[in-house]
């Protein structure tokens, strides 16, 4: 195929037309839906009558007036993806156009789509355009009003953005609604829904003593599952209020739930949400799904304000907004649970997820330069990288300075469309604060590799860190400055405490940091050049430094720490992640090591003093349980092939497989323990105390079922059959099916038997299945791609399915080539159905140059033979042509 265009932002232009007032009007029909749009247009430039450009897709055209006149032949152009305005009136005008679409057909998932009966939409980034004509970017922004006329038994209920000013019934069983709505927004946050559904309804009253109508709409069978997402709404509200002092500005908020979604969007006043990521009860949803629904709907809730009332000037400057808005939710959470372990789960993300994107050949910056296919730039990358630079300034200002920057950000460009830069510029001018060069990380890719080497000088009290820091190169970026990078740091004196900090030597200069003229027990170090030192003065004796704390920048840190010294952070450090990071740090090591063992086909071993650690850490009752789950848990396979030259995936999983049946072995008395403390009583609580609970117990049975002992088997059965909630059921179930068998065939076929009327339940077991290890397992999944409860139509089912077998290493990256042949031949027809899920599903392939020469042949052909199919999407094409190259 012909390479498909690519987008720049340096070629970013104003428009000629700006757009004041929208009024759409829809027709919703079995075969088609009309839709009627009347735009007022304002020039940007008074006089000026450039061409003014249209966006449209799959969209027929019935009609087009200006000023009330039908165009005539010659005065317009209409294509597969435009409309063209030849000549428009110089000054002010109405354009009025009359379109037909097909929601029935349109299996994308953007733009006006039937999902399990009901009408709904999805615009962001570019799906407005397949709606109706419009200058589809998010620049342009205009107020809406919306009419939605529909059979009343078949949708009985009508919603848009904003609030409802009129309603009524009509002739023919039709009725109708009218919504206004009056903010202006840009096209990508508009919303319709139009169903069969009940809604729970709440109120909160904002702090000024406004009443706002809650409303959460789902199927009427799925309303109770609904309590939970309404809690995380209400506590987003609250918090946003008391945290950025953010006020919700309409009278109604609505969330609605839909079986065919991707992820959750945060429309104007209409939130459309992933049911996954709405319904949730004890029995049939996780710890895990409980907290992703409080993140996900405080997610969407704060981009009322960081995206809706100010959004991004264009697509480039998603971060502005995504990045800003997870750090948010990242925040909230934290506050409504444990700051640490929700940092840690953060990190590990980020590792697993962003660095090998980072270091891969779709490797790009938080801002990137340009795109083929927008929707292939929703990133770990933008999201996740992006919420670590809003991190970087609030480690930076700390939290005062960093809500005063917030403040006069939202004070300045409310009601804008902006730029990266001018958050940067809020940050700095509410604080008269030196940046320097962070801007960087807005526009340089790759993940930064920080050296740092200690050196006490017990003759003059001092210690030294000294620093050196290279980006790696990547796509299109082949050399690199150096970053402004902030490392959060302490000394540790011989007892584990921290030693009070109230100056060092940087640049040749002394400089004070104390905070209100007390010492600190953690500074932050401005790192920006290449090489830097930094000397604490009148260090009485040698510490242990404990850097970059909470992870205050993300980089990949290579110290010069020995085993001992982190032995000693892990027990010791008042930080608590960097207690963790400790003990990852030693574990990585140790697998690595034993990587090394495995393929010279040497003996595995364990090292003692790794497992007195572990030990420690599992007997110290000061932790907190979660803190304990994850301190336990070893970095994942993922993480430890990012760090081999030639990543083996049958070497990392026999040494982490190992690893964990000697921890088990060895202190199996202690994880025996830990089940039968902390067991669940009956009532399921979601709170911090009891999922910690949960995930400390579930984390010790996961380590007791590798051991395959019929005690332990039997054990985990036990624990199966007698779990009251999901959390508890769907551990023990993992727990079994780590070991192909009888036992693992009966639990998996029971499990089935019990939840298969719940499409999410039935979810988790088949991504259960496609991730298992179990040698081999690529047959299963042909059968499960035939089972009657999938369907590659629901993006849900195939992350579940075809997603969940990426997660195993193993059998994905078999050397016989199945793994690869599947995900090739399943990309393929889901491009046919939906492209966006089907680039998701592709990226699996782009780091084949990281395998063996075998893997690498073999995961090539199969994008040779993608990239080389007729018709392929444009999404498909810009991931399989980009790693290829
Ligand atoms: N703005 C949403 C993300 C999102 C983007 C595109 C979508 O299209 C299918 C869906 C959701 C968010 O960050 O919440
Ligand atoms: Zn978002």
């Amino acid at each position: 195929m012909d390479a498909p265009k690519e987008i720049f932002l340096k070629d970013y232009k104003l428009t000629d037309y700006y757009f004041h007032t929208v009024d759409l009007s829809f027709l919703l029909g079995e075969e088609k839906t009309t839709v009627s749009a009347k735009i007022s247009v304002v020039p940007r430039v008074d006089g000026v009558a450039s061409p003014l450009v249209f966006d449209g897709v799959d969209l027929k055209l019935i009609s087009v007036k200006i000023n009330g006149n039908e165009l005539k032949e010659d005065e317009f152009q209409v294509g597969p993806r435009h409309l063209i305005l030849t000549s428009p009136p110089s000054g002010n005008f109405i354009l009025e156009t009359v379109t037909e679409i097909l929601p029935h057909k349109n299996t994308s998932l953007e733009g006006l789509y039937k999902s399990s009966g009901n009408f709904c939409t999805q615009c962001e980034a570019e799906g407005f355009r397949k709606i109706t004509f419009y200058q589809d970017r998010p620049d342009i922004m205009a107020k809406y009003t919306c009419r939605i006329e529909a059979n009343k038994s078949l949708y009985p209920v009508l919603l848009s953005n904003g609030n409802l000013i009129e309603q009524g019934d009509l002739e023919g069983g039709n009725h109708f609604a009218l919504w206004e709505d009056p903010f202006k927004k840009p096209c990508y946050l508009f919303a319709l829904v139009a169903g069969q559904l009940e809604s729970q309804d709440d109120t909160f009253t904002t702090c000024s003593g406004r009443k706002v109508a809650l409303k959460i709409w789902t199927p009427p069978q799925d309303l109770p599952k609904a309590e939970h997402a309404m809690y995380s709404l209400k506590a987003a509200m609250k918090w946003d209020e008391n945290v950025f002092g953010r006020e919700y500005d309409l009278d109604i908020f609505n969330i609605v739930s839909v079986p065919d979604f991707l992820g959750a969007m945060e429309n104007k006043s209409l939130n459309i949400f992933n049911s996954a990521l709405v319904l949730a009860s004890p029995e049939t949803a996780t710890d895990a799904d409980y907290a992703a629904i409080l993140g996900v709907t405080g997610h969407e809730y704060f981009h009322n304000w960081t995206g809706n009332r100010v959004t991004c000037r264009d697509w480039f400057q998603l971060s502005l907004k995504e990045g800003l808005t997870v750090f948010r939710d990242q925040e909230f959470s934290s506050d409504m649970g444990s700051r640490t372990v929700k940092r840690i789960g953060d990190v590990s993300r980020l590792r697993t997820r962003q660095f090998p994107q980072d270091a891969g050949p779709m490797a790009h910056s938080v801002r990137p330069h340009s795109y083929i296919k927008m929707d292939n730039f929703y990133t770990a990358t933008v999201y996740e990288k992006g919420a670590e630079v809003v991190r970087m300034y609030k480690t930076l200002l700390g939290s005062q300075g960093f809500r005063k920057g917030t403040d006069l950000y939202f004070e300045r460009h409310d009601g804008q469309a902006v730029t990266c830069e001018d958050f940067f510029a809020a940050m700095r001018d509410a604080n008269h604060a030196d940046f320097a060069n962070f801007l960087l990380w807005y526009s340089q890719a790759g993940t930064p590799i920080v050296k740092v080497t200690s050196s006490y000088n017990a003759e003059a009290r001092t210690f030294s860190l000294k620093f050196s820091q290279t980006v790696p190169p990547t796509p299109g970026q082949p050399v690199k400055e150096p970053m402004f990078i902030p490392v959060a740091a302490g000394l540790l004196d011989s007892s584990g405490k921290d030693m009070p900090l109230s100056s060092i030597y940087h640049d040749g200069k002394l400089e004070s940091v104390t905070c209100c003229g007390q010492p600190v027990h953690t500074t932050v170090l401005r790192v920006t050049k290449g090489e830097e030192e930094f000397t604490f003065p009148d260090v009485p004796g040698k510490p242990i430094p404990s850097l970059l704390r909470g992870y205050s920048a993300p980089i990949r840190l290579q110290s010069d720490l020995t085993d001992e010294d982190l032995f000693f952070l892990l027990a010791h450090d008042s930080d608590e992640f960097n207690r963790w990071e400790a003990g990852q740090i030693l574990a990585r090591k140790l697998m690595l090591s034993q990587v090394v063992n495995f393929q010279k086909s040497s003996p595995l071993v364990l090292d003692p003093q790794f497992v007195h650690g572990i030990k420690c850490i599992l007997l110290d009752s000061s932790l907190d349980k979660e803190f304990i789950a994850k301190a336990i848990t070893l970095p994942g396979e993922s993480e430890i092939m990012d760090m081999m030259e030639v990543a083996d995936p049958d070497a990392v999983h026999a040494v982490r497989k190992f690893i964990r049946k000697q921890l088990a072995s060895q202190l199996r008395h202690e994880f025996l323990n830990l089940v039968k403390e902390n067991r669940s009583s009956e009532k399921y609580v979601f709170d911090h105390t009891n999922m910690a609970r949960r995930a400390l117990k579930n984390t010790a049975l996961g380590y007791l079922a590798s051991l395959e002992d019929e005690e332990m088997t039997e054990l985990v059965l036990h624990e199966y059959k007698t779990a009251t909630n999901m959390t508890d059921q769907f551990s023990a179930l993992a727990a079994i099916a780590q070991k192909a068998g009888k036992a693992r065939d009966d639990a998996l076929a029971d499990f089935y038997n019990q939840w298969q009327h719940d499409y999410l339940v039935v979810n988790k077991w088949f991504a259960l299945q496609s991730s298992s290890d179990i040698p081999g397992n690529v047959e299963n999944l042909y059968k499960l791609l035939g089972h009657q409860a999938f369907d590659l139509k629901n993006p849900d089912k195939v992350f579940s399915l075809i997603g969940g077998f990426r997660a195993s290493h193993v059998n994905f990256h078999a050397t016989d080539g199945s793994g690869y042949k599947f995900l090739g031949e399943v990309v393929l027809q889901l491009d046919k159905l939906n492209p966006q899920v089907a680039s998701g599903m592709v990226t699996a392939f782009s780091r084949w140059k990281r395998y063996d020469e075998t893997r690498q042949n073999l995961a090539k052909a199969q994008l040779e033979m993608i990239v080389s199919v007729n018709g392929l999407s444009k999404n498909v094409y810009e991931i399989a042509s980009k790693s290829l190259a």
